[in-house]
């Protein structure tokens, strides 16, 4: 979420895509009935009448795999009707700037696209720069070669009607569902796995980016993109890089084509290097040097030809490449979309270890209804785990919000904390090998390993100052306060950067329970738990403010600058690069400061800043989604029907 659960009740509108949000997020949903009562309009856009259809005030019923192109549609329509907000997109996005002279798009694909590789060159897909390597700007919005404009342009084949023969939502709701939102701001949209479960995800999802900004719905109390997580703990589970293609903290991990640091810092980033290297630094500790790269080579890398989702797992498991699998708290035999494919799987394993709370149908896989125990010589060892209220620890909820949970009682028998669980596989698996000389096993020789309860490892996470550092006022053994503590040169470590700060100054924030306390009355309650990153409850509240600094009507006054204090200040921790760099400096202009342009994109451009003074200006090639800087509408592979739009590339072609 870019806003936060209590946050909603100050929407106008709020449009909900693909989550039945009142039965499976019924706590938060309080907030959402909350706005509702102040007035708000509930949009719900689904294939299926649902518990949150019955609360909506309007209801949409969507063809699957189709929201792009309803997005799209509303899209043309605001833009067509001039329903945007003009001085949010010319001073809060790249509107204005200048695209690439030779960019395309034709029958659906980009220009750039080679068909053989199904990959696309991003040549094309940059800023016009001028003598100093800066987007040049247009003089306004009618320029037909500003982003704006391309912009205008790719959507002016979304008519109501196109819109309609798409999604099956008749023409005249569109035009009001975009009516409503466009004429209720602020407003936000809300999204889980309908949206993110189909091959069109990445589409709808930049479309939601492009729809709020374009209505200045980004960065203000009631507004944002806001995507609804899943069971406890999958928000912190995703931030502590669980998920493959990630470390922690959402660093890309590192590929065989990034053999060394200096290849990844190529490919990711100064930002997302200088982050990683504290991630080392924790893993590491002293073994982490400069001279070796930080110990970078230890980590494996992964194949650009392989895949390593869940579902490869078992592939892999059913190929015999796989001899044990060690599953923690989750229950492949109830839901993985192959069932067939994961029993047998799991039936060719050497060793299957489930650590859980109950004996699940995962750990009986082997005498499951219709199967002889004998023919299967899986040793599995289930190993008893605690519940959340058994052991302590933080969850993480969409919000991002890190909360501590306090153990209440302990656990029943011989179970134990995962936690405790892994710290004992860990040391005895340590302890084996103490004397090989095989090269990967250094990863674990090497570790950095000193846990005894769950509080160590968050302090961990958090960082600590591993010599002076007198820039970032830290003595050597500190906790960090802050993001910005971090250094890029090893005299800091992080876990997990997103979360410096959880443990500032050395205490456990996360198990704050201010419940009072809420300047402004907007319902941020800054000590209450903390949020990452910095304890901030709303991402990008810079853009809240117009380019004087000063709130925009209509929505909630929630940061400013404040001219007689120099500085920005408010109720919320103010998303800036320098809390003393105003209005009129370039970083009091930088909404968006993780991008290299420091604007919200409306086109997604490959581009990278070429002046190395500002050293608050990522020095980095931004990410842009590999299949295109406009979302267009494609169908889903499973799709059976033709692609009216260009009826020859009926799929996203990325695709293989
Ligand atoms: N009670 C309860 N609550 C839970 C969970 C639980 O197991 N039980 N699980 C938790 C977890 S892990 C998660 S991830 C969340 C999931 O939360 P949700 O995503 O809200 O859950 P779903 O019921 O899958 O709702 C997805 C909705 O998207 C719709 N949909 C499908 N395809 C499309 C499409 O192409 N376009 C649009 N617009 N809609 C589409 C479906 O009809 C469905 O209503 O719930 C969490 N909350
Ligand atoms: N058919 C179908 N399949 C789906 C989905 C769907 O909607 N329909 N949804 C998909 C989604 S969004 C998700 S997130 C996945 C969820 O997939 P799973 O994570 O496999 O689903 P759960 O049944 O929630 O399994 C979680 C397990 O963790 C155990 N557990 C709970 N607390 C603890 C603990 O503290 N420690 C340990 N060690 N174990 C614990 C529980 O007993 C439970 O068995 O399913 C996916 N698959
Ligand atoms: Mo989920």
């Amino acid at each position: 979420m870019t806003n936060h659960w209590i946050d909603l009740q100050h929407c106008k509108t709020i449009l909900v895509e693909g989550s039945n949000v009142a039965e499976n997020h019924p706590m938060a949903f309080k907030w959402i009935r909350k706005a509702q009562e102040n007035g708000a309009k509930i949009i719900h856009v689904d294939p299926r009448f649902t518990r949150t259809s019955a609360a909506a005030d309007m209801y949409a019923r969507i063809r699957p795999g189709t929201d792009a192109a309803l997005l799209n549609t509303i899209i043309n329509y605001v833009l067509v009707h001039k329903l945007y907000d003009e001085d949010y997109i010319t001073t809060h996005t790249n509107a204005l700037f200048l695209g690439h002279a030779a960019f395309d798009f034709k029958d659906g694909l980009f220009s750039g696209f080679d068909a053989e590789k199904h990959k696309y060159g991003t040549e094309t897909w940059g800023y016009q720069l001028d003598a100093k390597g800066k987007p040049r700007v247009a003089a306004n919005l009618a320029d037909p070669h500003c982003v704006f404009t391309r912009l205008k342009t790719f959507v002016s084949r979304y008519t109501l009607e196109v819109g309609e023969r798409i999604t099956g939502i008749p023409a005249t709701q569109i035009q009001q569902i975009a009516e409503t939102m466009a004429k209720n701001r602020p407003g936000a949209i809300l999204y889980a796995l309908g949206m993110t479960q189909h091959t069109t995800g990445v589409q709808g999802i930049r479309a939601f980016t492009i729809l709020q900004l374009l209505l200045g719905n980004v960065g203000k109390p009631g507004s944002g993109v806001n995507a609804l997580r899943g069971e406890p703990n999958v928000q912190g589970a995703c931030d502590m890089g669980v998920l493959n293609n990630y470390m922690p903290g959402y660093l890309n991990y590192p590929a065989h084509a990034e053999p060394t640091l200096a290849e990844y810092t190529k490919r990711n980033g100064t930002a997302d290097s200088k982050f990683l290297v504290n991630t080392l630094k924790a893993f590491y500790g002293d073994a982490a040097t400069p001279e070796n790269d930080f110990a970078y080579a230890w980590l494996p890398k992964r194949s650009a030809a392989k895949d390593y989702g869940t579902m490869s797992i078992f592939e892999s498991a059913l190929a015999g490449t796989m001899k044990m699998l060690w599953i923690v708290g989750q229950n492949p035999a109830g839901t993985m979309p192959n069932l067939n494919l994961t029993f047998e799987a799991m039936a060719k394993l050497e060793t299957l270890v489930v650590q859980e709370i109950w004996e699940t149908e995962t750990a009986t896989f082997w005498r499951r209804p219709g199967v002889d125990p004998k023919s299967i010589s899986t040793e599995v060892i289930l190993l008893p785990a605690p519940f959340f209220m058994e052991k302590n620890g933080t969850i993480s909820n969409s919000g991002g919000l890190v909360q501590w949970r306090h153990a209440a009682v302990k656990p029943p028998g011989e179970a134990k904390p995962d936690g405790e669980i892994v710290d004992l596989v860990f040391r005895r698996v340590r302890d084996v090998i103490k004397d090989s000389a095989d090269p990967k096993d250094e990863i674990i020789k090497k570790a950095f390993w000193t846990y005894t309860t769950a509080e160590d490892v968050l302090r961990e996470i958090n960082g600590r100052a591993l010599h002076d550092v007198p820039g970032a006022n830290l003595k050597a053994g500190d906790l960090v306060k802050r993001v910005a503590d971090l250094q890029p040169d090893g005299s800091t470590s992080s876990g997990a950067w997103i979360y410096a700060g959880v443990f500032g100054g050395g205490v456990n924030l996360s198990k704050r329970r201010d419940s009072q306390t809420d300047p402004g009355g907007l319902g941020l309650y800054p000590n209450f738990a903390w949020t990452w990153p910095n304890n901030m409850r709303i991402l990008y509240n810079r853009a809240s403010c117009d380019r004087h600094g000063k709130p925009y009507p209509g929505s909630e006054p929630i940061i400013w600058w404040d001219e007689t204090a120099k500085r920005w200040a408010g109720y919320d921790v103010p998303d800036v690069p320098v809390l003393t760099d105003g209005p009129n400096t370039p970083n009091g202009q930088r909404a968006f400061h993780l991008s290299p342009e420091g604007v919200g994109r409306l086109f997604a451009v490959v581009y990278q800043d070429p002046d190395p003074k500002n050293p608050h200006v990522p020095r980095d090639v931004a990410y842009v989604p590999k299949d295109g800087p406009l979302p267009e509408m494609y169908e889903p592979v499973e799709s059976p029907v033709e692609n009216v739009l260009h009826p020859k590339v009926k799929h996203n072609h990325v695709l293989k």
